[in-house]
């Protein structure tokens, strides 16, 4: 399930999901060998997986190579991957038809001219971390490996579409919005094709027309701007989505759309034109068992425990799938993407260097393309905790925020900072994101009533106070079953107490227009940091990472609920 409903009825899709063949291989010599036409069949997988899930592979970091054979009746072929860790080349009947650098985000490869009969699709992918990768060795997650999210063959004839942008602007009243739709099209026929082309969205009509591309042809095509009377908008916990219907002679796309605004004014996030309080938490994509290829069946749990802890919107430090996204959509509640680059591990070097800085504007590049269309996106992140003192960190937060400004749609655009008294690029985020931990790495439950004094302080002499405040991490380890009368760190009462501290001295501050704790569950994190962390396990989670709620989650529960009665 790569998206919650279908994408399209005339298109012909097969997923590849399923058995593969697997193996590793530790001096990466497999190309010599001829893996990319043929790899020993060493072992079956399932894809979507990663490899650390399998016997004996846990810990291993490297290359490894998975195969499949599949039918087709030919023709132009569009295979759609969407995730490999980290380092991708695709192969299909031995020759490299796709190279691609990042996990979390789609890509494809197109190949035209493919007989009909039975191929063989090769992947070479790569986990190694170096100096250039993103994100860089020292991280607080597991750098899993292999094809995390599924793998989908599609037969192009014609002109098709592969890629849709919806890009509006509602007015004033929020009563109608003037759209306009941007497509990616291309011919995949080696000759000449004229199509007729149209898109609606339920019933308006958003485009028709005819078009001609020469043999193989990409081209980019935007709409002319049509009204959408009467909009109904999407909000939190009441959702309303449209359905985008796009439709050539021989392809078509459907795709799913909500209206709504989301901007900061006079120190208040507004969505849909109201001031509102957000409710977060934080959420790694990752399962015990299952790493980054986090079963869709267990998506659907999350979100039923997210919606009944009350909360209203979800952050994640690298771009989710879109099955989470689409039920995110569906549920009415906001999402916070960001790329992956955890700041702790990158040195002020590495913020200028200009291979990272090339791959991270991919990122985002890729990121906008693949997810611009989910109304629960509310806010596009630049980064984490990166040396925001530096003026290596104000360039790279510069070129990013103005291309998220220009690029990303109407959302929030912002950046989590742990430098709160010596950021120096806080001009590059339409609200500030602290990410604190006092009562666990420092201070005590006092050192916040001082912070907030002295945060607030800053912000007024820099000229920020429109700038509303969001505390985008602040957590507390808890063991899950370790409980104690003394109230102490690890335990399930301090945990639940700190939280509950936390949360109500941000709500009444006049400051703070929001929170996201870290976390939801407990989660798998890196050798290097899992010296310093009990069982290896990042153990801030409300929940374990089986999903076994601790007595902080029935904290925020009671908390998150009081808080929304007020608003009403
Ligand atoms: C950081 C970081 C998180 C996590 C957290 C922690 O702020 O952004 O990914 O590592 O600290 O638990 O210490």
């Amino acid at each position: 399930m790569e998206r919650t409903f279908g994408k399209h009825i005339v298109r012909k899709c097969i997923s590849l999901d399923g058995a593969w063949v697997f193996t590793t291989d530790p001096d990466k010599t497999g190309k010599e060998k001829g893996y990319q036409k043929d790899i020993p069949e060493a072992k079956t997988v399932f894809v979507p997986g990663v490899w650390n899930s399998e016997l004996g592979l846990l810990e291993y970091e490297g290359v490894c190579w998975y195969q499949k054979d599949f039918y087709t009746e030919g023709g132009t072929l569009r295979f759609v991957f969407g995730s490999v860790m980290s380092d991708a080349e695709i192969y299909l009947d031995g020759e490299l038809i796709a190279t691609h650098y990042g996990a979390f985000c789609e890509f494809d490869a197109i190949v035209s001219g493919v007989c009909s009969g039975k191929h063989r699709l090769c992947v070479r992918a790569d986990n190694t971390i170096d100096e250039k990768s993103v994100p860089q060795r020292m991280v607080d997650w597991y750098n899993y490996g292999g094809i995390a999210r599924s793998v989908t063959v599609e037969t192009l004839s014609g002109i098709c579409i592969l890629s849709n942008r919806l890009e509006y602007t509602l007015d004033a009243s929020l009563t109608s919005a003037d759209a306009r739709l941007c497509l990616e099209v291309y011919n995949a026929d080696s000759t000449s094709v004229n199509t007729s082309l149209t898109a609606e969205i339920d019933g308006i009509t958003l485009f028709t027309d005819t078009l001609t591309l020469d043999g193989g042809e990409k081209r980019e095509i935007t709409g002319e701007i049509v009204k959408i009377p009467d909009v109904r908008l999407w909000n939190i916990g009441a959702p309303e989505l449209y359905t985008l219907k796009i439709n050539t002679d021989t392809d078509d796309l459907y795709d799913r759309i909500g209206f709504r605004s989301i901007c900061v004014k006079k120190g208040e996030v507004l969505l849909n034109g109201k001031p509102i309080e957000i409710r977060g938490v934080n959420r790694h994509d990752d399962h015990p068992d299952w790493g980054f290829a986090f079963p869709e069946g267990l998506m659907i749990r999350d979100v039923d425990i997210i919606k009944n802890l009350g909360c209203n919107a979800v952050r994640s430090h690298y771009p989710n799938p879109h099955a989470f996204l689409d039920l995110l959509d569906e549920n009415g509640i906001m999402f916070w993407s960001e790329i992956p680059i955890w700041g702790n591990g990158f040195s002020i070097e590495a913020l200028a260097d200009p291979v990272i800085l090339a791959r991270t504007m991919q990122m985002h590049r890729d990121m906008v393309k693949c997810y611009y269309n989910h109304p629960c996106i509310t806010v596009w992140g630049l980064h984490n905790e990166i040396r925001s003192g530096s003026d290596e960190a104000y360039e790279m937060s510069k070129l990013f925020y103005t291309y998220l400004k220009q690029n990303g749609g109407d959302r929030i655009v912002t950046y989590a900072s742990s430098r709160p008294m010596i950021d120096k690029c806080f001009e590059f985020c339409d609200m500030i994101c602290l990410n604190m931990y006092f009562g666990w790495y420092d201070g005590d439950k006092k050192s916040w009533d001082t912070f907030l004094e002295e945060f607030s302080e800053r912000r007024d002499s820099l000229g920020m106070s429109d700038k509303p405040v969001i505390f985008s991490e602040f957590g507390y380890a808890a063991l899950y079953g370790v409980h104690t009368f003394d109230n102490i760190k690890w335990s399930e009462e301090y945990q639940a107490q700190m939280l509950g501290y936390c949360l109500e001295a941000f709500h009444k501050h006049p400051m703070v227009r929001g929170f996201y704790i870290w976390q939801l569950c407990d989660m798998r994190t890196s050798p290097e940091l899992g010296l310093n962390r009990a069982r290896g396990f990042n153990n801030k989670g409300l929940l374990n990472e089986y999903r076994k709620p601790k007595a902080a989650y029935f904290k925020v529960k009671e908390l998150y609920e009081k808080f929304a009665e007020e608003e009403k």
